[in-house]
């Protein structure tokens, strides 16, 4: 324990981070001299959207790097659906039973952010959606945060500690306004002195009404205004966004674009997304619902065998050219013109395939295109 009150890095690949009852396995088993060879596969039985996008695995694969079993896996950035195995470990259990935490954990709440960030993109259409919410949740998250919205497909994110490269976009607090005077003040004080590439997006909404603040933001040079009315000024949104655009339009500032923040969810998004030129969304994505992994034995020294309400045997999902997945036993021929969505990315402990973050790009390209042809927008 550090200074602040979290796991270290250390302590989680040393499979300290994990729930008693694997400690208690471990020395039932080891006492009674039992040590299977097992295959185990993770998948969620339901997601809380009609996919869920696979996010996660640069940390479970540095968790596995050095433990002697072989992990076969989806690529970050795949889409896949309930009940499908999106990665599967075979080893001595003894081996990796206690990782099983970190490892569930790792996947569950990256492949929820980008699971909700993907279906924002998804229905804003080309309007910008920006990841503004590493404050929702633990700093220490702020990282793996903004990688999964990332890669689900957000413009930008606003946390200094997201990997580098991402671009990183945000416009002022509340705060700075009323560091001054008045509210022009802060805007002219902001554009004087923000680099110029950053865009001049004002905040509008501090004491006065949307309204006129946006038209005073617009005769400073504006380049975009931004709404983050509070929940007890709200009444009708819409009604708000509608006016400030006339306002705005009516007045020759038809150039200057509306950006709205404050408890934006996917449902503000289908309603706004044509009046709205960008989102910034906070908790909708950073507090995402989890994805419900589960890591299950399906084969067994050999045979194969599964729990009640599980599958049994080695599968592989195959995905077929207008993008829908089966699900078959391994053993079995592939169906015709489809491809084979698990890869090797671990044997005997050696990692198969490169770690390093220059993989975002690829993952994010991945789900970009992969979503392309999801039946719901073709
Ligand atoms: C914060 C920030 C983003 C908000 C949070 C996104 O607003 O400006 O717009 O998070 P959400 O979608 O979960 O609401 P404030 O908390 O009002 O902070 P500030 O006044 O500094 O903008």
């Amino acid at each position: 324990m550090g200074k602040f009150r979290i796991v270290d890095s250390d302590t989680i690949k040393n499979g300290k981070c994990t729930d008693v009852y694997f400690i208690r396995t471990e020395e039932a088993l080891d006492a009674e001299g039992l040590n299977p060879l097992v295959t185990m596969e993770v998948s969620a039985a339901a997601l809380p959207q009609p996919w869920g996008v696979l996010c996660g695995l640069n940390d479970l694969l540095s968790l596995f790097e050095g433990i002697p079993v072989d992990v076969v896996a989806m690529p970050e950035g795949s889409i896949f659906y309930a009940g499908e195995p999106v990665l599967r470990i075979t080893g001595r259990y003894l081996d990796f039973a206690r990782y099983e935490t970190a490892l569930l954990g790792f996947l569950c709440h990256a492949s929820g952010i980008a699971s909700a960030a993907s279906m924002m993109k998804l229905h804003a259409g080309d309007v910008p959606v920006h990841s503004f919410g590493s404050r929702r949740q633990h700093p220490t998250l702020a990282y793996m945060i903004e990688r999964s919205a990332w890669i689900g497909g957000v413009d930008g994110v606003s946390n200094t500690c997201a990997p580098d490269g991402l671009p990183l976009t945000g416009t002022m607090p509340h705060a700075f306004v009323m560091c001054f005077e008045k509210t022009s003040d802060a805007w002219i004080a902001f554009d004087r002195h923000a680099p110029p590439e950053v865009p001049r997006v004002m905040l509008c909404d501090t004491f006065c009404d949307e309204k006129r603040e946006a038209l005073a933001a617009a005769r400073l040079g504006a380049t975009a205004v931004r709404l983050d009315t509070p929940r007890s000024r709200r009444g009708d949104m819409r009604l708000i966004l509608e006016e400030v655009r006339w306002e705005l339009d009516i007045n020759g500032y038809s150039d200057v674009k509306i950006f709205l923040t404050g408890g934006v969810d996917l449902e503000d998004i289908i309603k706004y997304r044509d009046i709205v030129d960008s989102f910034g969304v906070g908790g909708a994505i950073a507090n995402a619902p989890v994805i419900d992994f589960s890591m299950d034995i399906v084969e067994i020294e050999g045979k194969i065998s599964a729990k009640r309400g599980k599958r049994s045997g080695v599968k592989e999902v195959y995905e077929f050219p207008d993008g829908t997945h089966t699900v078959l036993p391994a053993w079995y021929d592939a169906p015709k013109d489809c491809r084979a969505l698990l890869k090797p990315v671990i044997s005997n402990g050696h990692l198969l395939i490169d770690t390093s973050e220059t993989c975002i790009n690829d993952a994010r390209k991945r789900l970009s295109e992969n979503m392309r042809k999801l039946p719901q927008i073709q």
